[in-house]
């Protein structure tokens, strides 16, 4: 069958990664990671391992997520369908999926497993690290993603469980009251003295284990920062202490009806009640911070794929890097996420392996999330379900120019497309919201009044593609 799908592969001109013995799956989810970093073109950012990845893959620049919340979005890379725009839609599948074990077709690692290989996740890949439910989130009996990982690991140390791994800041800080913590905070030490460092330790670990067995491994890491709060070890900052950042783009918030969201666990954490809008100094100070978590995330990307190549298996795995949604660092008076704006919706996502074409080349063809699954069934000569919703990205692997597709999105009963050229916003109540992208007004000008066809038009897509 392998041999038969190569040969068809080879006849139609595509190249997926060809070997003697089928491929493992390296995927990296990055909580509220935004496509901002060397390889995306900012060059203020410092992320060597990253950019390397990029160098040796693909990066897709316009890549949107389907959901501008953790839990939602996660819900479309590993499920490859839509789901609701709730943090909790993976519980929400794996309680009917209690009922009845057929109520849901395979999730992405469950349809890995079906197809003979061993599937890992370590830290932050479904909303709740290592999977699990309960006050602690530690509850073996309440599994997030039934029947899809072999193993669904956090390894929670000094911050005693997955909860408390989940908003930790240094040395075994957990969060009571956010109102206590610091926003940002980088404190001198290694790695290990913030959460990422000792789940980077375990997916190590564990790669190393999956390394030996014959069988090909799905192993997914998920690394945590830069989500809030945005503490990172002291080495990460020094790039960018006393370094002027560029100006934020389109700070006002904007005085026409959007999605616009309140920042509500942002100012949560802000014990020191200043407020980012209107302190610039400050404003500076959590964006120089989040840059620092940025560097200690591709820190922990390094790690992970220094210890691919001395695993032996770097030849033989497709990587995959996704950002889980953006993350507004001011633009529209926003700090979060939860609004359909582009700055919420943008993420990176790179794909790399080897004999990958024109390896390096960055592709602006738009893209979401829900092709990822597709994807890498496809790259790693598995079939392609039926069940799923998305494309596969083969075209642009294979060629950066390829025409892209729309994507989708959802929060709350809002529902969102963009194309190359514009972005509609559909609320509940009908009301409409339209971006030209090819104007420098971009997403500051709704020109939905005086674009009626164009509304309609995009409208007749969003509800071909998404119910209400
Ligand atoms: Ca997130």
């Amino acid at each position: 069958m392998k041999s038969l799908l190569t040969f068809l592969i080879l006849a139609l001109g595509l190249t997926p990664l060809v070997a003697d013995e089928p491929p493992n799956i390296l995927l990296i989810c990055v909580d509220d990671l935004r496509p901002e970093l060397n390889c995306f073109g900012k060059d203020y950012i410092v992320s060597p391992h990253i950019d390397a990845l990029a160098a040796n893959g693909r990066a897709f620049q316009n890549h949107y997520v389907n959901a501008p919340t953790c839990g939602a979005s996660r819900y479309t890379l590993l499920t490859g369908t839509y789901g609701s725009s709730s943090n909790g839609a993976l519980f929400s599948r794996a309680k009917e999926l209690g009922k009845d074990p057929e109520a849901f077709p395979p999730s992405m690692p469950a349809w890995f497993k079906e197809n003979g290989y061993t599937t890992v996740s370590v830290g932050k890949v479904s909303h709740h690290p290592g999977g699990r439910g309960g006050a602690d989130w530690n509850k073996e009996d309440e599994p997030e993603m039934p029947l899809s990982w072999d193993r669904h690991l956090l390894p929670a140390g000094e911050w005693q469980h997955p909860r408390g791994w989940m908003h930790g800041l240094a040395n075994g800080e957990i969060r009571k009251n956010a109102k206590d913590m610091d926003v940002y905070q980088a404190l001198e030490g290694e790695d290990d003295i913030y959460p990422d460092g000792i789940s980077t330790d375990e997916a190590l670990k564990q790669m190393k284990e999956l390394a030996k067995d014959d069988k090909p491994f799905f192993l997914a890491v998920g690394i945590l920062r830069p989500h809030l709060p945005f503490g990172a070890p002291a080495k990460y900052l020094e790039p960018y202490k006393g370094k002027k950042l560029p100006p934020v783009p389109h700070p006002e918030q904007p005085d026409w009806k959007t999605t616009w969201h309140k920042s509500g666990e942002f100012m949560k954490y802000n014990r020191w009640g200043r407020n980012p809008n209107e302190d610039a100094e400050f404003s500076e100070e959590v964006r120089r911070h989040y840059a620092a978590c940025v560097t200690y995330a591709d820190a922990q990307v390094g790690r992970l794929m220094e210890q691919l190549k001395a695993s032996g298996e770097a030849g033989n795995t497709i990587v995959v890097l996704w950002g889980d949604h953006g993350w507004h660092l001011g633009e529209h008076a926003i700090w979060g996420k939860h609004c359909l704006f582009e700055e919420a919706l943008r993420s990176p996502l790179i794909i790399s392996y080897p004999g990958i074409k024109d390896a390096g080349l960055a592709t602006s063809s738009t893209v979401e999330t829900l092709d990822i699954f597709p994807t890498i069934c496809e790259v790693a000569g598995l079939p392609v379900p039926g069940f799923v919703t998305g494309t596969s990205l083969m075209p642009q692997l294979d060629s950066p120019a390829a025409e892209g597709h729309p994507a989708f999105a959802y929060s709350k009963n809002n529902r969102t497309v963009r194309t190359a050229t514009h972005r509609l916003i559909l609320h509940k109540d009908g009301y409409a919201e339209l971006y030209d992208h090819t104007s420098e007004a971009g997403e500051t000008k709704n020109v939905a009044e005086a674009n009626p066809e164009k509304v309609k038009e995009l409208t007749a897509l969003i509800e071909s593609r998404l119910a209400n």
